[in-house]
């Protein structure tokens, strides 16, 4: 009997929720976007959610318009793990970091939630503490989760939204 207990104990994985901002403004947005859907499905965990694509007007400085699209895939993996895959998916599909500054890129892959964890790391920091200021954000996260609750307010991503005062121009497009 414990014998069962052990092996089935061996073989469950634990599965968590990461919500993740893909977004990008250089390049085939469309080729980058598929691929790093794929690229995440195969190195993250299953994509269960995904919402629309949406251009969005760059938030914070100048540059070309942007493609934003919120996922939700179920891992197996940490936090820091899921950071060492997305970037590492970054880099494969181009992207290149010129200075600490906001920049133009093929594709940036944000954790914006991970199950309802919080947490302050020197390189990551959970959930996303720009959230309630971008509508780039908050938009696609409500058509897929608009009763998610920010597990440091309480506060519905609905609610979130309807908070936001951010007003650059966020339309979907599919
Ligand atoms: N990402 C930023 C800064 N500004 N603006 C839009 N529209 N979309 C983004 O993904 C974005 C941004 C930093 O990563
Ligand atoms: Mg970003
Ligand atoms: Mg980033």
């Amino acid at each position: 009997m414990l014998n069962i207990v052990v092996i089935i104990r061996a073989n469950l994985k634990i599965m968590n929720e990461v919500y993740i901002l893909l977004g990008g403004n250089l390049g085939d947005k469309s080729k980058i976007f598929e691929e790093t859907r794929k690229l995440i499905g195969e190195r993250v965990g299953l994509v269960i959610k995904q919402s629309s694509v949406y251009v969005t007007e760059p938030w914070g400085f100048e540059s070309e318009i942007f493609w934003n699209q919120v996922i939700i895939a179920e891992t197996a993996l940490s936090p820091h793990e899921i950071l060492y895959q997305t970037q590492a998916i970054e880099i494969t599909l181009g992207r290149v970091r010129k200075s600490a500054h906001y920049e133009a890129r093929t594709i940036d892959i944000d954790l914006l939630f991970y199950n309802d964890l919080e947490l302050n790391s020197s390189d990551l920091i959970l959930p996303h503490p720009k959230i309630g200021e971008r509508k780039f954000v908050l938009i696609p996260l409500n058509e897929i989760a608009p009763d998610k609750r920010h597990p440091v307010t309480g506060l519905r991503v609905q609610e979130i939204l309807k908070l936001c005062t951010d007003q650059l121009n966020v339309e979907r497009i599919d």
